[in-house]
């Protein structure tokens, strides 16, 4: 299944970001830390180097990510040239405090009240813009919620006379070109629901898990944590067997574990999960 979304008000607010970028000095990029590179948006990059915009790179939702997995991404990205990244956890207070600090560190020139450090917070839909806005901002400015496309216009918000945080609403691009990156966004829930089938969704995050989290898996569902022969779709029978999910005239309801999968690893309740590991170097 190849999955694309990107609903007009994307499209528009696509153009109002270009035309921000001009009186913006820095790039927050909020990236997924359970899957970096599948929610790296080649938008955000593309709109920051027609201006030559420094990108700052958080990892968010760092809690429920793999902590192994993302040092690796944290170094990954900062052997790239005008990249600096951070793992951070939004809701956690005191994680807002080392975002501006990486913020300042990367535009020492923009100091004071006549040269504020404006900030661009961008990134795919869900992944935490507005909850780490309404952290850094120590109060509810910004409409959050665990859908994707809560946020729909651009909004400036004034931190202190030297800085300001500029809210944009979570961006996806018009062509995904790996598969895997859109079902990863989809299993994250950065995706519109009309734009997927859940039950494709869950049978490759099944064997994504199957593959990276047969312990985390065992501990959930009691399916075997060694010498494990499901694929995806034997798993999500396993969740509908063990839950006792049927269908009227018998037989497993595959579709309601399929959604139990997906939430499950939705709200944590599978542990710390990373489905992407970087690249390996030679
Ligand atoms: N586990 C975890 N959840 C988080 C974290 N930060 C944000 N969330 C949750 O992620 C969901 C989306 O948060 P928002 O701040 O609305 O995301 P957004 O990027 O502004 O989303 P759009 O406006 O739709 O693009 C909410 O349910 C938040 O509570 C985090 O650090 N860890
Ligand atoms: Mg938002």
């Amino acid at each position: 299944m190849t999955i694309n979304w990107f609903p007009g008000h994307m499209a528009v607010a696509v153009e109002k970001i270009q035309k921000a970028m001009a009186d913006h000095d820095l790039v927050i990029e909020v990236l997924d830390a359970r899957c970096p590179q599948a929610s790296a948006n080649p938008l955000v990059q593309s709109l920051r180097m027609a201006r030559q915009r420094p990108v700052l790179k958080l990892l968010n939702k760092a809690d429920a990510a793999d902590a192994g997995v993302t040092a690796q991404w944290i170094a990954h990205f900062e052997a790239q040239s005008g990249v600096r990244a951070l793992a951070i956890s939004a809701k956690k207070p005191g994680d807002s405090a080392k975002v501006i600090a990486g913020a300042k560190r990367m535009a020492p020139h923009r100091n004071d009240p006549t040269k504020p450090l404006r900030m661009l917070v961008m990134g795919v839909p869900n992944v935490g813009k507005s909850t780490l806005i309404n952290a850094l901002l120590k109060q509810r400015a910004a409409k959050v919620g665990d859908e994707p496309a809560i946020t729909k216009a651009l909004a400036r918000y004034t931190l202190t006379p030297e800085l300001s945080l500029t809210d944009t609403p979570g961006l996806m691009w018009p062509k995904i070109d790996h598969p895997e990156h859109g079902l990863m966004l989809a299993a994250s829930h950065s995706i519109g629901i009309n734009a997927y089938i859940e039950s494709e969704v869950a049978i490759f995050l099944a064997e994504k898990l199957l593959a990276r989290y047969p312990k985390q898996l065992a501990a959930r569902y009691g399916t075997p944590a060694e010498g494990n022969s499901l694929d995806g779709v034997a798993l999500i029978e396993a969740v509908a067997a063990k839950r006792g999910f049927r269908i009227k005239g018998g037989g497993v309801d595959t579709d309601k574990a399929a959604v139990v999968l997906l939430n499950d690893y939705r709200s944590g309740a599978l542990g710390r999960i990373s489905l992407e590991a970087p690249p390996a170097r030679d």
